[in-house]
């Protein structure tokens, strides 16, 4: 039976749930489902036009945490969840900390990277950006220096796969971390050196690079929950009501 996972390698979630599948050394068939081409087939699997989107065999499962706990469930030989119910629970609180407040200052600070804008971000957006991200490296540091070194959980499992593609795109953003954040920086260099990792690397890097060239929706910015969250508590809710009544902005269905 056919793994089919609905992505895109320039989705930090989508990419999730790829590294979910190599760590648990599972055979898949990448679909790029943020190909206009594709739309049509994404939005009759989830209404809501979002990658990652997992099919295997007669069951579709959305939305990255679902699809690796399903994945757990299913085939459950080198599991991503940690052994211990506590840790479940720490693991869970972390990985919400990216898929929530991380992803939303990522995303909502890349456009001028690579949408097709000619403007420049919002006075004080990228400088809010780098002030939450500072403050959500101190509750990751914390919790990585109280626990095993470098990997928290023993393997990496889920919590890496969530995190991974936000902290390697920091540079990228024009972010950093400080020196301070010791096991932070062992944490990433332990999952640059890990080969599913570092091939996710390779892969999106060769595909961000030829992505002005592929049949993306580059002008209207795709917005959702957490990602309109960030930007209205940080007081650029004008700048987002501009953008769309300029036409600039999508919505879930
Ligand atoms: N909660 C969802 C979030 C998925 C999500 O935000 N996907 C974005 C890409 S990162 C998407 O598909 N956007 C549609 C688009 O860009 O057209 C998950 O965890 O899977």
């Amino acid at each position: 039976m056919t793994i089919r996972l609905y992505g895109s390698w320039f989705s930090p979630f989508a990419r999730k749930v790829a590294l979910a599948l190599e760590l648990k050394g599972l055979a898949y068939e990448p679909v790029d489902a943020l190909d206009r081409n594709a739309h049509a087939a994404l939005q009759r699997l989830n209404p809501r036009a979002e990658v990652p989107v997992l099919e295997d065999g007669d069951l579709v499962v959305v939305n990255s945490s679902d699809i690796i706990q399903y994945l757990d469930w299913r085939y459950p030989e080198t599991p991503l969840y940690p052994a211990a119910i506590a840790d479940r629970v720490t693991a869970r609180a972390l990985e919400r900390v990216a898929d929530g407040r991380v992803d939303a200052i990522m995303t909502d600070c890349s456009f001028w990277r690579w949408a097709e804008r000619e403007d420049a971000p919002p006075e004080g957006l990228m400088e809010a950006g780098q002030r939450d991200l500072h403050a959500a490296a101190v509750e990751l540091e914390a919790a990585l220096a109280a626990r095993p070194s470098p990997f928290p959980f023993g393997a990496p499992g889920f919590v890496e796969c969530a995190w991974f593609p936000h902290l390697a795109a920091l540079r990228w953003m024009g972010f950093r971390l400080d020196a301070r954040f010791v096991a932070t920086e062992a944490w990433i260099a332990a999952m640059r050196a890990h080969p599913v990792f570092e091939a996710d690397l390779r892969r999106t890097a060769s595909f961000v690079k030829g992505l002005a060239d592929r049949n993306y929706e580059r002008r209207k910015l795709f917005w959702r929950g957490d990602r309109i969250e960030w930007l209205f508590s940080r007081g650029f809710h004008r700048w987002f009501a501009q953008e769309i009544e300029a036409g600039r902005a999508m919505f879930p269905a």
